[in-house]
């Protein structure tokens, strides 16, 4: 008998008889598979999560709705979001965080009131959608807090990303867009932006930070975009509209089909 043979053999020997031989259990398990209900909810079909991230005035939410207009045109539920204020608290805590002059805020405890935002918001809104099998595209997200309240403000990046390692928080995005563009255009655009849509007061403070700031945030974000290349794709966002939107469908056609211009008549 060879080694091999041997093997087998002893193998065999180690089973229940009844599976060994074939008998009544193996028979009634070929009939009757007994399939985990963790892999069942696994195979069913969840949303895909994508994020958008840039500095302010990187034309992050006209992308969100044009991109959203894609799929939903092409029959694929997607639903857009944002943080912070994606959620019913959220809503609340918006106008504390972006407003100017409403109330000091230690950037520690700023960055409790984004995790607090965040935790609400996945809750209530992400993670249903995504289990009910739409996508959801969303403006800002984790990344948002490891640029501005790690890489800007100066807190540990260490503790962001651990207490993000508690549910529902560890939730990481199927794919990260990042606009990226030079600090002095984006703030140019969403100062004009604020003062047209007369939110320069409502959302104006981080508008009001330095230059340095915000090239702090945008060495930040292309940081962690090179860090972590299988997730981020990295988008010029100095171009048109139009082109930009080209881009994005692109870059995204891998995960959603319908995006591929490829397929279009
Ligand atoms: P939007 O204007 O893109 O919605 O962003 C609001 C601000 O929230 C943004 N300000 N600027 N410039 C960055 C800030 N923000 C954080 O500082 N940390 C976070 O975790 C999130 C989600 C947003």
């Amino acid at each position: 008998m060879s080694p091999h043979d041997d093997t087998f053999d002893s193998r065999a020997r180690d089973l229940p008889p009844a599976v060994a031989s074939g008998g009544p259990l193996e028979s009634a398990m070929r009939v009757e598979p007994r399939v985990d209900p963790r892999l069942l909810a696994a195979s069913r079909r969840w949303g895909l999560f994508v994020t958008f991230e840039g500095i302010e005035g990187s034309g992050k939410s006209t992308q969100i709705a044009r991109l959203a207009d894609r799929l939903l045109a092409a029959g694929d539920p997607a639903l857009t979001t944002r943080e912070p204020g994606g959620s019913a608290l959220g809503r609340t805590l918006r106008p504390l965080l972006l407003g100017v002059g409403i109330a000091p805020i230690e950037p520690l405890a700023e960055l409790l009131l984004y995790v607090a935002d965040r935790v609400q918001h996945l809750r209530e809104v992400v993670e249903p959608a995504l289990a009910s099998g739409t996508h959801v595209l969303c403006d800002r997200y984790l990344d948002a807090t490891l640029a501005y309240q790690g890489y800007a403000r100066g807190l540990d990046l260490e503790l962001i990303r651990t207490l993000h390692r508690t549910p529902p928080l560890d939730r990481r995005p199927d794919r990260t867009i990042l606009l990226d563009l030079e600090p002095e255009l984006g703030l140019d655009r969403a100062r004009r932006r604020n003062d047209d849509l007369g939110l320069a007061l409502a959302e104006g403070r981080y508008e009001r930070e330095a230059l340095d700031f915000h090239r702090r945030v945008r060495d930040g974000y292309l940081a962690l975009a090179e860090a972590e290349p299988f997730r981020f794709r990295i988008v010029a966002a100095e171009a048109s509209a139009e082109e930009i939107e080209a881009r994005v469908a692109d870059l995204l056609s891998d995960l959603f089909p319908s995006l591929d211009s490829e397929d279009e008549p």
